[in-house]
């Protein structure tokens, strides 16, 4: 894949400036996905509740250093191991000859509802504004762990990739087979990172090298391990068979 050559500064600073407003305007887009699906009615209630009760960007908690655990790796620990659960034919392979170059080849796609699509290098996204936090990891499975994450907020590149007003969505894929989505109010959520530093370490690839989500106000099931690709979209999209509503899960796991 091309690799882009930066922004100049000077088109950077309008894109900034035109996507702000974008921004907020999208910030006012709160209203729930429609599933059609009368058995759903349970999510719908959650985010309803969820959007109406809490502040629109209240923090998740953070911890200190001391309270930093082990934190179990779960699900594909590995996507170029055909062995592991969610095994891409079309991406596994792929991803083991990223691996070779310790993701030096490596790209994020950032594309969709936005007027500059771009594929970002680990060390683009790295130059990028960081944050670090520490935060709680919660497991559908009944299980939490506390670690520190460093990455770039969405936000800042979704910014970067200029977001269009009409976007209320964000979906994003992996190189083992899973996709998911979150709605604009996370995607903008300050604790929304793109994350590629846990512990002070580059990520582990059992926890998703290079670059994993971090979505602190939902379930760990929504912080994607192993990112290759994100679509912002104007429209829900449940990611059909490979999604979380086909496969008996929440689309939105609030927490
Ligand atoms: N690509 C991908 N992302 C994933 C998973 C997965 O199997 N594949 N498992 C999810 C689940 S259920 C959890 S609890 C966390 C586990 O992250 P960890 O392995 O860093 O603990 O990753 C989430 N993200
Ligand atoms: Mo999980």
């Amino acid at each position: 894949m091309k690799q882009q050559s930066p922004m100049p500064r000077r088109a950077f600073i309008r894109g900034l400036a035109s996507s702000a407003g974008v921004l907020l305007a999208g910030c006012s887009q709160t209203e729930p996905p429609t599933y059609g699906n009368v058995l759903r009615m349970g999510d719908l209630l959650t985010y309803k509740a969820h959007r109406l009760l809490l502040p629109a960007h209240s923090l998740a908690r953070e911890y200190d250093y001391a309270d930093i655990s082990s934190v179990p790796a779960i699900g594909t620990t590995n996507p170029a191991d055909p062995a592991k659960s969610r095994f891409s034919a079309e991406h596994g392979p792929v991803y083991e000859r990223l691996l070779a170059t310790r993701f030096a080849d490596w790209r994020l796609v950032v594309e969709g509802s936005v007027t500059r699509p771009r594929a970002f290098s680990l060390d683009e996204l790295k130059r990028m504004s960081s944050r670090t936090q520490i935060t709680r990891h919660t497991c559908e499975e009944g299980w939490s762990a506390i670690a520190q994450w460093t990455g770039v907020p969405l936000r800042t590149v979704l910014e970067a990739a200029g977001v269009r007003s009409t976007a209320r969505f964000v979906q994003y894929y992996s190189y083992d087979k899973s996709a998911d989505g979150i709605d604009m109010l996370d995607a903008l959520h300050p604790q929304t990172i793109l994350a590629y530093g846990m512990n002070g370490r580059d990520l582990p690839i059992s926890h998703g090298a290079p670059l994993r989500l971090r979505v602190e106000t939902q379930l760990g099931y929504k912080s994607m391990k192993f990112l290759r690709r994100i679509v912002v979209t104007d429209y829900f999209d449940d990611q059909g068979s490979g999604g979380n509503l086909q496969n008996g899960w929440s689309w939105y796991a609030g927490i």
